[in-house]
């Protein structure tokens, strides 16, 4: 009798019981890694602490409380949370260290359900969370799926002038004195692909973002691998007169083989998993960078965005089956300017993804964007100045050194080419806050997005 009794109990457990898979992803060092800890540590931290108070289930009570639980997708790396929070929680706190590849944590989030149905079926419910870390980076290669190689490589040389040009002179240098109709030289080909590699990476460490293929400069397990191998070229050619065993051939077989390989696992294996997706925006190292770097990262995170256009005829649909019903935008960072200056912010990110913002919403997708910080490095207050005061800011530098400043206003609107002539940015990089060990990490805004991504989850 005892033993019904519990598969009863079981039965109505696991139906009332749901999952969600949540993916973070964002351009490299937007961050990524310090949002995933944040987010876990503020549920874990949940149970002895309020600090989820924009987080309805939190705000109501009725959040009891969460647990890690092993993930069940055991073919992904696991996310280093302990490594990441080791180094959060140090006296001084320095923030964890860069991550190149995908990697996933689960949580399991256990709440008093408000639906009357739910609450039927049991006193409390299970949300199991799988949190997955991506590059950004990789949905820049949607495209290419539509794509043959001969109008990739238009594509990529049209692209490229100005500093791009600049960046690119010795991968052109090698590339101009093969002949492409030759048999291929397999160690001739990945040198020339090591510098248009090295070419990539010049963008990125310019702080040009679009850049392709964009496993190139993120490969993770595929590092040295032949499917990375490959370059666009601007010689004309005829497809249907390329000589077999040729360069060309070869160039053209591993352009296919990445686009099967790579861009249609990824999309299949991962992404038509995702329930719902955040993307981490860093619009203030732009501002400080200048407008080249502005634009481009604008272009890029158009682009990115491509990969939440289902559409009915879209790419996307055809191909795979995308679940993502909800996408949010954050601009990440926010603790490195005023409070004041927040909703600029908002409005900035907003401009940025209105185009593709519409077009989604027509397509059934909510997308929100907020600010927020994943982990305070600030702190905010006001300084004397004249007669009035001023608001400022106050952390410590990556030297060691305190310093309180007002970093400079932010443009509520795209901001145009002279813009940097007017006005000066000085958003300076501060280690993180010092937390006790006892208490969650400081953060701002991470319960909104909480709410934003999972509050209907949670009713
Ligand atoms: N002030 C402040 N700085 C932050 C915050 N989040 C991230 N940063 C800064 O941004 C850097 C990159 O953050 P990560 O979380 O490592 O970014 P990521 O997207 O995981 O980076 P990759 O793994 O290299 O792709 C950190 O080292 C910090 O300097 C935040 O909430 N506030
Ligand atoms: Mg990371």
């Amino acid at each position: 009798m005892k033993s019904i009794g519990h598969e009863v109990t079981q039965l109505m457990h696991r139906t009332t019981d749901s999952h969600v898979r949540l993916a973070v992803t964002g351009l490299s060092r937007a961050g990524k890694t310090a949002f995933i800890t944040s987010l876990v540590n503020q549920l874990l931290n949940s149970a002895s602490h309020d600090n989820l108070p924009l987080l309805a289930c939190a705000r109501d009570k009725r959040l009891i409380g969460a647990r890690r639980v092993p993930q069940t997708n055991l073919m992904v790396p696991r996310f280093a949370y302990d490594e990441a929070s080791e180094k959060l929680y140090q006296k001084p706190a320095e923030w964890p260290l860069p991550t190149k590849d995908v990697s996933e944590i689960r949580l399991a989030i256990r709440y008093r359900p408000k639906r009357r149905t739910k609450r039927l079926l049991g006193s409390s419910a299970t949300l199991y969370l799988d949190i997955i870390d991506y590059p950004g980076e990789w949905l820049l290669d949607l495209p290419l799926l539509d794509m043959d190689f001969k109008q990739w490589s238009q594509q990529q040389f049209h692209a490229l002038h100005g500093q791009r040009q600049a960046l690119a002179k010795e991968w052109l240098d090698e590339l101009n004195v093969i002949d492409l109709q030759q048999e291929a030289n397999e160690q001739v080909l990945a040198d020339v692909a090591a510098q248009y590699t090295t070419y990539l990476h010049r963008c990125k460490d310019a702080g040009l973002h679009w850049v392709q293929p964009g496993r190139f400069v993120l490969p993770g397990e595929l590092a040295g691998a032949p499917v990375l191998q490959f370059f666009p070229v601007h010689h004309d050619f005829d497809p249907e007169k390329v000589v077999r065993g040729s360069f060309l051939d070869l160039l053209i077989a591993r352009f296919k083989e990445y686009q099967q390989q790579v861009v249609r696992k990824f999309y299949r294996h991962y992404f038509s998993t995702f329930d719902r997706q955040i993307v981490l925006v860093d619009c203030l190292s732009p501002l400080n960078a200048g407008f080249d770097s502005f634009m481009d990262m604008r272009s890029a995170i158009e682009q990115l965005m491509h990969s939440f256009r289902y559409g009915r005829t879209g790419l996307l649909s055809r191909l795979f089956s995308p679940k993502i019903d909800k996408v949010l935008f954050a601009a990440t960072k926010a603790d490195h300017v005023t409070p004041d200056q927040h909703a600029n912010l908002v409005s900035l990110l907003q401009q940025m993804v209105h185009p593709a913002w519409q077009h989604a919403a027509y397509e059934n997708i909510e997308m929100s964007c907020i600010s927020m910080a994943s982990v305070r490095a600030t702190q905010s207050g006001f300084i004397a100045q004249g007669d009035g005061k001023q608001s400022a800011i106050q952390g410590t530098t990556l030297a060691g050194e305190t310093l309180t400043l007002y970093p400079g206003d932010v443009p509520a609107k795209l901001p145009d080419p002279d813009y940097w002539q007017r006005h000066q940015f000085d958003f300076t990089q501060f280690k993180p806050l010092t937390t006790d060990s006892d208490d969650p990490l400081a953060h701002i805004r991470v319960d909104k997005a909480l709410e934003i991504l999972l509050g209907d989850k949670l009713r």
